[in-house]
């Protein structure tokens, strides 16, 4: 059997013991997996009243895999930087590509590099907000790994979420991941400007985020031509 073949099973195993397969440890693995996520929950209040005590607002921005989470944050920074001192925290399993495209808009960047995590968790953000001085900002975002799925087992001790999805990734995206949607104040539905092309449903999209949140405030952008992103910020009391 070629190396490459028996690494290939032996992360098959690995992934397998994560999906619980084993009988004798699935109690164990359940239990683990539920204290991990009460503790990161009281880290992100802990995070949430530090923030607030300094008098800073903060937001998170999930979202499927390329749906322009980076592009919009661009977007946001160049409006918004002359107005608030702003750090935004990027979380990405490797690279700091996302971290410098949102420099370039005099912001104020830190990426966090997961290596096989999924997402962003309440320690990442404790570890950056405890070696920082917060007398130095007013806003903080943190774009999380992009994915719709992992996100949502974190809170991160923000004020709002934001969940990008766009039209690139069909009708039936929101429909399919609820979690992210249930726990974001907006909703935003990226590349409009590819409307004509893709013909996506969009309408069908908008009620499905409702359906899941009745109080999500749905708001559709172009990040590329800059469009609604005066919107996304009102949305954001921003
Ligand atoms: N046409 C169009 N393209 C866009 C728009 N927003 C982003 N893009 C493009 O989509 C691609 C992905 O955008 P990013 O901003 O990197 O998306 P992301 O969600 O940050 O991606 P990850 O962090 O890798 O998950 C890039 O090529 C962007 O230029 C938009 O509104 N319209
Ligand atoms: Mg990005």
């Amino acid at each position: 059997m070629s190396e490459k073949r028996k690494q290939e099973i032996q992360r098959i195993k690995e992934l397998e013991s994560i999906n619980l397969a084993r009988e004798d440890i699935r109690d164990f693995v359940i239990e683990t997996k539920k204290e991990v996520e009460k503790d990161n929950d009281l880290l992100a209040e802990q995070i949430n009243v530090e923030l607030n005590k300094k008098g800073i607002k903060s937001i998170d921005i999930v979202g499927a895999i390329g749906s322009g989470k980076t592009a919009l944050l661009e977007k946001i920074a160049e409006k918004l930087s002359k107005k608030y001192r702003i750090l935004v925290i990027c979380g990405d399993i490797t690279t700091r590509v996302d971290a410098d495209r949102i420099e370039k808009h005099n912001v104020e960047t830190i990426q966090i590099n997961t290596g096989r995590e999924c997402a962003l968790n309440a320690y990442h953000i404790y570890q950056v907000i405890k070696n920082k001085d917060l007398n130095d900002y007013d806003l903080i975002f943190v774009e999380n790994v992009g994915n719709l799925i992992c996100p949502s087992d974190f809170r991160l001790g923000t004020d709002k979420r934001i969940t990008v999805v766009s039209i690139t990734e069909g009708e039936w995206v929101i429909e399919k991941h609820p979690m992210l949607f249930k726990m974001s104040e907006v909703a935003v539905i990226n590349k409009i400007d590819l409307l004509e092309r893709l013909g996506t449903d969009i309408e069908k999209m908008i009620k499905d985020a409702k359906n899941f949140n009745p109080n999500i405030n749905v708001i559709l952008t172009s990040a590329k031509e800059g469009k609604n992103i005066d919107k996304l910020i009102e949305a954001l009391e921003l």
